[in-house]
C-alpha cells in the first residue's frame, strides 16, 4: 500500500470548482503514474539541469526550469520563445519520456480534446517561496491546442484571473496528481502560483514540480 497516496487524497478539497469555461480540473488524474512522472522528470533533469531563467526585464525567476521534447521555452534579456537547443547545455533538449506523452494526450482527450500531441514540455520547479506572478502563456502559435498541466509533489495554490490581467482571481489548491486542462476560451486567461510554502513530500522533498505540455509550432 502506498502512504503517499493517501497523504494526497486527505489534502484535497472536496468539491471541485467551476472555474469557467475551456479549464477541466482532473483531481488525481495522474495519481497512478506520479512516481513514474518523477523518475522520469529526474532523468530529464540529469541532461537538462533546472535553472533560473532571467526575465527580458533582468530579473532571476524564483522558479527553476527546464524542459523537454522538440521544443523548449526559455526567457533571457532578449525576451521570450521556443527554442530547439537548451542554451546551457547547447544540445538539443531530453526527448519527451513516454509516459509523459501519454498522460498528456489521455488528460486532454477527457477534457474534450482529441489528437493532443504536445511538442514541449515545460518543467518547473518550485521550492519555499518560489511563485509565478499573473501572466498569460502566449509564446505558442496555436491557441487551438490545449495546455496540460501536471501538478507534482508539494501543493499549491493556483491563481486563475481573466482575459485582463486587472480582473479578479480565484484561488485553485493543486496537489500532487492533480492535472489541468487549459484551452479553448480560456487559453489566454491570466493565471499564476503563489508563494509556495515550505513542506516534505514523499516523492519530491522540499518540491513541486509542474509539467506544462504545449503545442508551441504552428504543424
Ligand atoms: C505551474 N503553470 O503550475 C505553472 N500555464 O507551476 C502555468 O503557468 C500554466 O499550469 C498555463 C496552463 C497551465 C499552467
Ligand atoms: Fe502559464
Amino acid at each position: 500500500m502506498n502512504t503517499s497516496l493517501f497523504e494526497d487524497l486527505a489534502d484535497r478539497e472536496a468539491l471541485p470548482q467551476d472555474l469557467g469555461p475551456g479549464i477541466t480540473v482532473l483531481k488525481g488524474f495522474a495519481l497512478r503514474d506520479g512516481a513514474a512522472l518523477v523518475t522520469a522528470l529526474f532523468a530529464v533533469a540529469e541532461r537538462s539541469p533546472f535553472r533560473h531563467m532571467v526575465t527580458p526585464g533582468g530579473y532571476r525567476m524564483s522558479v527553476a526550469m527546464t524542459n523537454c521534447g522538440p521544443f523548449g521555452w526559455v526567457s533571457d534579456n532578449k525576451g521570450y520563445r521556443y527554442d530547439s537547443f537548451d542554451p546551457d547545455t547547447k544540445t538539443r533538449w531530453p526527448a519527451m519520456p513516454e509516459v509523459f506523452t501519454r498522460l498528456a494526450a489521455e488528460a486532454a482527450k477527457r477534457s474534450g480534446f482529441s489528437d493532443f500531441v504536445p511538442d514541449a514540455c515545460l518543467v518547473n520547479r518550485y521550492q519555499a517561496g518560489a511563485r509565478l506572478t499573473l501572466h498569460q502563456d502566449k509564446n505558442e502559435r496555436d491557441f487551438t491546442a490545449p495546455i496540460v498541466s501536471v501538478s507534482l509533489g508539494l501543493p499549491a495554490d493556483f491563481q486563475f484571473g481573466g482575459l485582463a490581467c486587472t480582473d479578479r482571481t480565484t484561488r485553485l489548491r493543486v496537489v500532487h496528481g492533480d492535472v489541468l486542462v487549459w484551452g479553448g476560451p480560456a487559453r489566454l486567461r491570466y493565471h499564476g502560483v503563489l508563494p509556495l510554502k515550505p513542506a516534505l513530500h514523499a516523492l519530491t522533498g522540499e518540491y513541486r514540480f509542474n509539467l506544462t505540455f504545449r503545442k508551441s509550432a504552428s504543424t
